[in-house]
């Protein structure tokens, strides 16, 4: 097989840091673009790169270099990757007796937990602590994870036994999201071993070098939040004191 001619568009501190985990886990070349955000959302050049204008997109030019194929959605480029290029490594096969947990985890990722944290985000961004819809999304947030930490308790990897796309889906979540909603993880031991478990790996760390060498891993994988991502920061103390005023 010629070597796949990959290129990256990664905005950083963003869940586009799944694809470079997973290339790193598969052994595969790829070149990595990363774009800063401008100040808290992507910058104006993503959208030359796709419509919305949103990251992780791939870029593959390896079957035609004048007219490469880009693939934006991190799961389908997840799984781009994996049949096109990885073998089939890093899924689970279908006579795979976790096969159904493995589709069930991969799918939960951008299906329901990343929902729930974003709701749980908007909600707390317009919206004081003590307001029912608030205290909904924080319900909510909470039956997720706590869903996710029995999973975790019993199993070593998100499918069981063997590590799989579906984790590197996942991470993102427990990790990098809470710069943006800072959520506590004290009360989910299951959650904090298995990111600690993700964290170890060479490839994880080796993404995470090329594509986000701002970001400090260890602050990452606490039970406590990470250090809120510093424009948001700024922004949230600028609204406070324009209520204030
Ligand atoms: N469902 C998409 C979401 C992509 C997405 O919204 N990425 C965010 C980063 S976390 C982004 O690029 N935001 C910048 C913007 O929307 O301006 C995926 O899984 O790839």
């Amino acid at each position: 097989m010629t070597s796949p001619s990959l290129t990256l568009h990664h905005l950083q501190c963003s869940q586009a840091e799944r694809i470079p985990w997973l290339l790193e886990e598969l052994g595969l070349p790829y070149d990595l673009k990363p774009y800063k955000r401008a100040p808290i959302f992507g910058p104006p050049e993503l959208k030359a790169v796709h419509p919305l204008g949103a990251s992780p997109v791939l870029e593959d030019a390896t079957s035609d270099p004048s007219s490469p194929l880009i693939l934006a959605e991190s799961g389908a480029i997840a799984d781009y990757i994996i049949y096109k290029y990885g073998n089939g490594r890093l899924a689970l096969a279908p006579s795979h007796a976790n096969y159904a947990d493995y589709l069930y985890w991969f799918h939960f990722a951008n299906g329901n937990l990343q929902p729930a944290v974003m709701r749980c985000m908007t909600a707390k961004s317009l919206a004081s602590p003590d307001n029912p819809r608030v205290k909904m999304a924080e319900d909510h947030l909470q039956t997720v994870f706590s869903h996710v930490n029995e999973r975790l308790k019993k199993n070593t990897w998100l499918a069981g036994d063997e590590f799989t796309a579906a984790d590197i889906m996942s991470l993102f979540c427990f990790t990098t999201m809470r710069k943006f909603m800072p959520a506590d993880l004290t009360n989910y031991p299951g959650i904090v071993a298995w990111v600690r478990r993700c964290a170890d790996r060479p490839a994880y760390q080796a993404a995470m070098k090329k594509g986000d060498p701002e970001l400090d891993i260890g602050d990452l994988v606490n039970e406590r939040p990470p250090e809120m991502f510093e424009a948001l920061k700024m922004m949230i103390s600028q609204q406070a004191q324009a209520q204030n005023n």
